[in-house]
């Protein structure tokens, strides 16, 4: 069985470290991508880490994890507050899906307060700063373990 996780992140985030880092910290996308690593490695499980400003390629990407990953871990960034056809991608993948946000999206503006992504996860981690890719992947391997038994 593939141990391969998808690590998917939507648009902007590209920009992490580089801007407002009151609300997303200090931590560049290479810094969240290095500690995925270094979770992932500790539970015995591989990466797959993609970031990408195109709601078509995130599709993409969840379709390509039906063949070939284990579990999806993603931020969809302001996809989560918009669209359906993430929602409808990632429903139509059999494995674990954990959704992270880096800040508390209930804290800020009311429009980031729904995500259409959360109906279909089977985690949602917010306001943890970057750790929380680390939370998110400690949760999947959780929840591999669980499915192995
Ligand atoms: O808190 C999160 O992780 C978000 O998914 C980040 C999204 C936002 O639209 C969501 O509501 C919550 C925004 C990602 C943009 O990241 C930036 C990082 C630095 C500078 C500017 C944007």
């Amino acid at each position: 069985m593939s141990r391969t996780v998808f690590v998917l992140n939507g648009p902007n985030l590209n920009l992490l470290g580089k801007r407002e880092p009151e609300v997303y910290g200090r931590e560049t996308l290479a810094d969240v991508e290095a500690l995925c690593r270094k979770t992932a490695a500790a539970h015995d499980l591989a990466i797959a880490f993609r970031q990408t400003n195109r709601e078509y390629e995130l599709i993409d990407w969840i379709q390509e994890a039906r063949e070939v990953a284990a579990a999806i871990v993603i931020n969809p960034a302001g996809y989560s507050h918009t669209s359906v056809a993430l929602r409808d991608a990632l429903a139509a993948f059999d494995g674990p899906v954990v959704e992270v946000h880096i800040s508390n999206i209930h804290k800020r503006e009311p429009f980031r307060h729904h995500s259409y992504v959360s109906a279909v996860a089977d985690g949602v981690i917010a306001g943890c700063g970057f750790h929380g890719y680390a939370l998110a992947l400690e949760r999947v391997a959780a929840l591999l373990a669980a499915k192995a038994q």
